[in-house]
């Protein structure tokens, strides 16, 4: 039973990424310089996510309106060392997590919006 509500999760989750996919979210434009500023930037950014998950989903369309190079982090392997670095640093395998490095300084910031908001703040 909870490998069957396991599978209908994940194929679920599999066709909402996929519509996400092909349907577009428009784009933020920038010059050539102004995107190569940016991508410095976010070369400090990475976001712990499952492919299927809801949540996530609509995070990386915020990254993808926003034009932004943000790497992902599987964190739904259980065994992966993302999931086990996001529990030890959050207390919590909750996704999506935006990770920004400043340096030596780490924020670990979880809640989708709070996440699009910065975003948005920073980069829109
Ligand atoms: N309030 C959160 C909810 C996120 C959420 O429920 N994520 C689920 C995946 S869809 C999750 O992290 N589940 C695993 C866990 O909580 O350990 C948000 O808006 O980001």
């Amino acid at each position: 039973m909870k490998l069957l509500l396991k599978g209908f999760r994940n194929g679920l989750g599999g066709i909402i990424a996929f519509f996400s996919w092909i349907i577009p979210t428009g784009k933020v434009k920038r010059s050539r310089e102004a995107q190569q500023q940016v991508d410095v930037q976010t070369q400090n950014i990475e976001l712990y996510q499952f492919f299927g998950c809801p949540f996530c989903i609509k995070t990386r369309r915020a990254i993808r309106r926003l034009n932004l190079n943000i790497v992902t982090r599987d964190a739904q392997d259980r065994q992966g060392a993302y999931r086990a670095e996001l529990l030890k640093e959050t207390g919590k395998t909750q996704v999506p997590c935006l990770k920004i490095t400043d340096g030596d300084t780490v924020e670990w910031m979880l809640e989708t919006n709070q996440i699009i908001d910065y975003l948005d703040k920073r980069f829109a």
